[in-house]
């Protein structure tokens, strides 16, 4: 096998953000921009030479093209095997299942997430480690720091390989496997939820759709939902995917997955829905005419989870992203175990999960997860409310409605602004930054303001300390705003507020979320200038 050694310059802006390096589709077919960050990523491990490597990604446009460069990358550096899914496509949560089982080195993922796809769209990659978590922040800088300072990449001279036929290819000492992308995953949930259970579910009647958005998940949904488990074929909607999501937004929220949400808010809506994005990790649950918050979808899977046979001997912990609300907090305080509030992002799970301390773990922004992989799963969440619902026999509604009976309802929203100036948007921030003091003791109508921070942490595992993760400012009736700039954005800036208030009264907590809200909203707007800021008058997503 001939590797070539290629000179290369350092390209700027190759710092990966929440969730790896996520940019246009055109920046990364920019000639080396792709090798270098994959040289990069190769530079900052040790100890590799001879070692499994994990490749697949959510099938978006240029998918392929970045696999095959990956594979001669891969053997050019020593690695000894490569398992990638086949078609080059692997969820995200399949992909950190592989890693797992297989014991693999680590793993390079392809995927912008809930980003459109396609030509113009945007494209990502991501490396996780040999725990099956995306890498953590000091390995993301050290990736960074190389992306800086590097002259050369290298690249084998293998034949491209066909990615849509299962088996191996070897040449010389160098493995590439493709496998099934679906049979790993598909097992792994098996154990962890009462199959039978739910396939009596589905011959009762009980109807669910759910919605692929042409995304990764269609072929898993398909072979779990309406093949393992009976659901009626049809269940499984947009489950084909495609190179640009079918033009659409994967990203499974109120506003992008419309489609399934005019289904469950219609005539004759179905018990269950649910959806997915792009890389699989997102999930959205709704019941006929309702929406479970991803807070309250945390909170409530906690709360249930003894139901299901691979969580039936409890939790060790719950672990949520800070702007998640803190629903389910309040669960964990009742069970009795831990509660931990990180930084956003799914890296900051990790090293809870390896150490135990945390079981299940949850983000605002439809991430649910548990230790049986280190990525957020979205079937996975879906599963588990599939067996919820069949062991307790009771509506979504129903069941949401009596944990909030027991536990109080964490009214909450994110409004987002989307595709703001960069400048405006951190000058806003700085602005929010100034005004600590002077806003602690503030009132505003009926709140008053308890404390404002900057949101930082330190690992309780390894002590790392990871700071500037999102100004809070919180009221004494224990409600909330909080500031954050998005880090998966690829155009401009995107300005996340995060809005809480906690109500107690049940015959209080059947109200919508907005007007609830509406004066947090307003204060928000006051002490942020978001309209002075960004000119806009509106959020361009409000969840
Ligand atoms: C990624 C991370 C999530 C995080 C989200 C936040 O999600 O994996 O853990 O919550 O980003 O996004 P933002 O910084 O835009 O608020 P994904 O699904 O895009 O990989």
């Amino acid at each position: 096998m001939k590797v070539q050694t290629i000179t290369t310059t350092p390209f700027s802006g190759q710092k990966p953000g929440t969730s790896g390096l996520r940019k246009k589709v055109n920046v990364f077919q920019q000639a080396r921009y792709l090798e270098n960050f994959v040289q990069a990523i190769f530079d900052s491990l040790d100890n590799f030479q001879g070692k499994t490597l994990v490749v697949g990604g959510d099938g978006r446009y240029y998918n392929q093209q970045a696999i095959q460069i990956i594979l001669k990358m891969a053997a050019a550096n020593g690695f000894g095997k490569v398992m990638v899914g086949q078609n080059g496509i692997l969820s995200t949560p399949a992909a950190s299942a592989i890693i797992r089982k297989y014991q693999a080195f680590g793993g390079i993922i392809l995927s912008a997430s809930h980003n459109p796809g396609g030509p113009e769209g945007d494209f990502g990659i991501k490396y996780n480690i040999s725990n099956g978590g995306p890498a953590p922040e000091k390995v993301t800088e050290a990736i960074y720091e190389h992306t800086q300072t590097m002259g050369e990449y290298r690249i084998a001279d293998l034949p491209s390989i066909d990615l849509s036929q299962l088996g191996a290819f070897t040449q010389e000492t160098f493995v590439v496997e493709v496998i099934d992308a679906v049979s790993d995953y598909a097992e792994l949930m098996e154990t962890l939820f009462d199959f039978d259970r739910i396939k009596e579910l589905f011959q009762s009647g009980f109807a669910m759709r759910f919605d692929a958005m042409h995304a990764v998940t269609g072929p898993y949904a398909k072979t779990i939902l309406e093949n393992k488990l009976g659901a009626p074929v049809g269940t499984v909607m947009n489950g084909i995917p495609l190179e640009d999501f079918g033009q659409g937004h994967p990203d499974p929220n109120l506003t992008y997955a419309h489609e399934l949400v005019e289904i469950m808010f219609g005539d004759n809506a179905p018990e269950f829905g649910a959806a997915s994005d792009g890389d699989g990790d997102r999930n959205m649950i709704l019941g006929n005419h309702f929406f479970v918050t991803p807070s309250d979808s945390l909170a409530i899977l906690a709360a249930n989870a003894h139901l299901s046979p691979g969580y039936k001997d409890g939790l060790a912990g719950i672990a949520r992203s800070m702007p998640t609300s803190k629903a389910a907090d309040l669960v964990a305080e009742k069970a009795g175990i831990g509660c931990y509030e990180t930084p956003t992002g799914w890296k900051f799970f990790g090293n809870l999960l390896d150490a135990g301390k945390a079981t299940l773990c949850g983000e605002e922004s439809f991430g649910t997860g548990s230790s049986h992989v280190r990525e957020k799963d979205g079937l996975w969440a879906v599963l588990f409310w599939l067996d919820i619902l069949a062991a307790r026999q009771q509506s979504v509604a129903g069941i949401v409605r009596s944990h909030w009976a027991t536990y109080g309802r964490n009214y909450y929203s994110r409004h987002d602004y989307e595709g703001v100036d960069s400048h405006a948007a951190s000058a806003l921030m700085d602005n929010l930054k100034h005004q600590f003091e002077k806003l602690v003791g503030k009132l505003f109508g009926n709140y008053e303001v308890e404390f404002c921070d900057d949101f930082s942490y330190t690992d309780p595992v390894d002590n790392s300390l990871s700071s500037n993760q999102g100004i809070r400012v919180g009221f004494t009736d224990g409600s909330r705003i909080v500031f954050r700039l998005s880090g998966t954005g690829t155009e401009g800036a995107t300005l996340r507020i995060y809005l809480e208030s906690f109500e107690s009264e049940t015959a209080k907590q059947d109200l919508d979320a907005q007007i609830v809200l509406a004066e947090l909203i307003q204060i928000a707007n006051e002490i942020a200038g978001i309209q002075k800021y960004t000119g806009r008058e509106k959020p361009t997503v409000i969840t």
